[in-house]
């Protein structure tokens, strides 16, 4: 279609080497052919361009003090990428990788998984190339208390929402709230992911990776399977990484391996759970350690990985859990997985799966729950908390998690039925990205150019 390829060739030329963000566009747009075809009046209104481009960047320094007294300097971002469906929300991310690409790609697929929702939320996120490891809490809370001197004039619970996401956890968000209420004068819900104290929901550090098990259920309940019994594969070893292999265990199956950027854990009695919080949680230290209380699992270290590939996909499992980072499924461990018996993946990472990789999975026919729908418990509970703080309640965890529950069993409705209008139902690829643009360009027509 010369009109898609028009707007691809386009962005190319006016947002030069933003690889992850061409990958991202490249795999909504194609998805999006079907829908173009049958209903001219996107291209009328030109919203495939409109879609594609961020409603406003901001871009700023970040300079602060560390703990020798030398003035360091980061570059930080927020990208608002779409309001149709309401105010910005997204995470932000701190972490040396971080660039343009990188945000812009995260806001845009964040714009899809919050209209998948089914919630009012628009789409944005932001973060640092600030690197938190091996830094000292007071050099966090000052880094911190910098980047939100810089970010607090652009955000507002009703304006921008952002919360946690790589190396932003509870901790980070308190230091930026804490600035927050000071630059501002005012105590509002313009975080989440906050403290349970002092405002924070229950349930939410809990549910992007309960969320991804949740989805992981609808799929193989689909197919007349269940979670129980299995074993699977985990990657990462963060915030989603553990919910994640916590509700594995809480449905009955048998998480064996996780990661960190160093390498990989096999763990065939089960990744104890108890250890890894231990090690990530609270020490924030590697996962090398883990043998050393555990001497029948095994380290493979991330120099001896297979090449074009991670070890973690590499072991024989039912199921797998991308939860640590973009690109972390390539073509190689696809191969791998599918070889050695794997059935179901559900995305807890944003898009965790190379293009090549996708294609074998989506060839194979089995189960695939794309980033955008199966981690969006996250970003549906953070609007949990905002409706919490906006009328000054706290519900029980049991009510959010029934909440949860629905939601991700609504997503995977809304992708699974829109994949059959489309006549691939086994692509909740193609029905996730056709049902999230459809919600957001019809609001976008509605609302007038802009
Ligand atoms: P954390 O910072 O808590 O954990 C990230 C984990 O992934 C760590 O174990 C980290 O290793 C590993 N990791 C990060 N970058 C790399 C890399 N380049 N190579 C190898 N390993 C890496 O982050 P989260 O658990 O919050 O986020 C994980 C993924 O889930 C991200 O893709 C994020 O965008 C996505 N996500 C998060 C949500 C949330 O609510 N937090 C919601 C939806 C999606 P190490 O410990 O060595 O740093
Ligand atoms: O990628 C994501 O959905 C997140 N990092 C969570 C966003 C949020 O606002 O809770």
């Amino acid at each position: 279609m010369p009109y898609l390829h028009d707007t691809l060739a386009q962005l190319q030329q006016s947002s030069p080497a933003q690889t992850e963000f061409y990958q991202a566009t490249e795999e909504v747009l194609d998805s999006l052919r079907p829908l173009l075809d049958l209903n001219p009046r996107y291209h009328e209104h030109s919203i495939v361009e409109r879609i594609v481009e961020p409603e406003r960047q901001i871009m700023f320094r970040v300079s602060w003090v560390d703990d020798h007294g030398k003035v360091q300097v980061n570059k930080g971002y927020r990208i608002q990428f779409n309001s149709a469906l309401g105010p910005y929300k997204g995470g932000l991310r701190f972490h040396p990788s971080v660039n343009a690409s990188i945000i812009k790609f995260l806001g845009f697929e964040q714009v899809f998984k919050n209209a998948l929702t089914g919630l009012p939320i628009g789409g944005g996120k932001g973060g640092s190339n600030f690197d938190p490891k091996g830094k000292s809490d007071g050099e966090i809370m000052r880094f911190c208390q910098a980047f939100m001197t810089e970010l607090y004039r652009h955000i507002g619970p009703t304006v921008d929402v952002p919360a946690g996401d790589i190396g932003v956890g509870g901790r980070e968000i308190g230091y930026l709230f804490g600035q927050y209420k000071r630059m501002t004068g005012r105590y509002e819900g313009v975080l989440t992911g906050k403290g349970l104290d002092w405002g924070g929901s229950l349930g939410r550090k809990e549910a992007t990776g309960y969320g991804a098990v949740y989805f992981a259920q609808n799929m193989l309940k689909a197919r007349g399977e269940e979670i129980a019994g299995k074993t699977c594969l985990v990657s990462g070893a963060g915030n989603v990484a553990i919910y994640t292999i916590e509700k594995l265990y809480d449905l009955g199956a048998v998480p064996i391996t996780c990661s960190d950027s160093q390498g990989t854990i096999h763990d065939l009695q089960g990744i104890n759970l108890k250890t890894l919080k231990l090690l990530k949680e609270v020490r924030r230290g590697s996962l090398r350690e883990y043998v050393e209380h555990h001497p029948q699992a095994t380290y493979v270290d991330a120099q001896n990985y297979p090449e074009g590939g991670h070890a973690v996909w590499h072991f024989e499992a039912q199921l797998a859990f991308p939860c640590a980072t973009q690109n972390e499924l390539t073509e190689v461990d696809a191969v791998a997985l599918l070889q050695n018996g794997v059935f179901c993946i559900s995305e807890g990472s944003n898009m965790a799966s190379t293009a090549g990789a996708v294609e074998r999975v989506l060839e194979a026919r089995i189960a695939y729950g794309p980033g955008k729908a199966a981690n969006a418990g996250g970003v549906a509970t953070s609007q949990l908390e905002m409706a919490q703080n906006s009328s000054m309640q706290q519900w029980s965890l049991e009510k959010v998690d029934v909440k949860l529950q629905s939601i991700m069993a609504d997503i995977h409705q809304r992708c699974a039925h829109t994949a059959e209008e489309f006549g691939q139902p086994h692509n909740l690829v193609v029905g996730a990205n056709i049902a999230g643009f459809r919600k957001v360009a019809d609001a976008m027509i509605e609302q007038g150019v802009y």
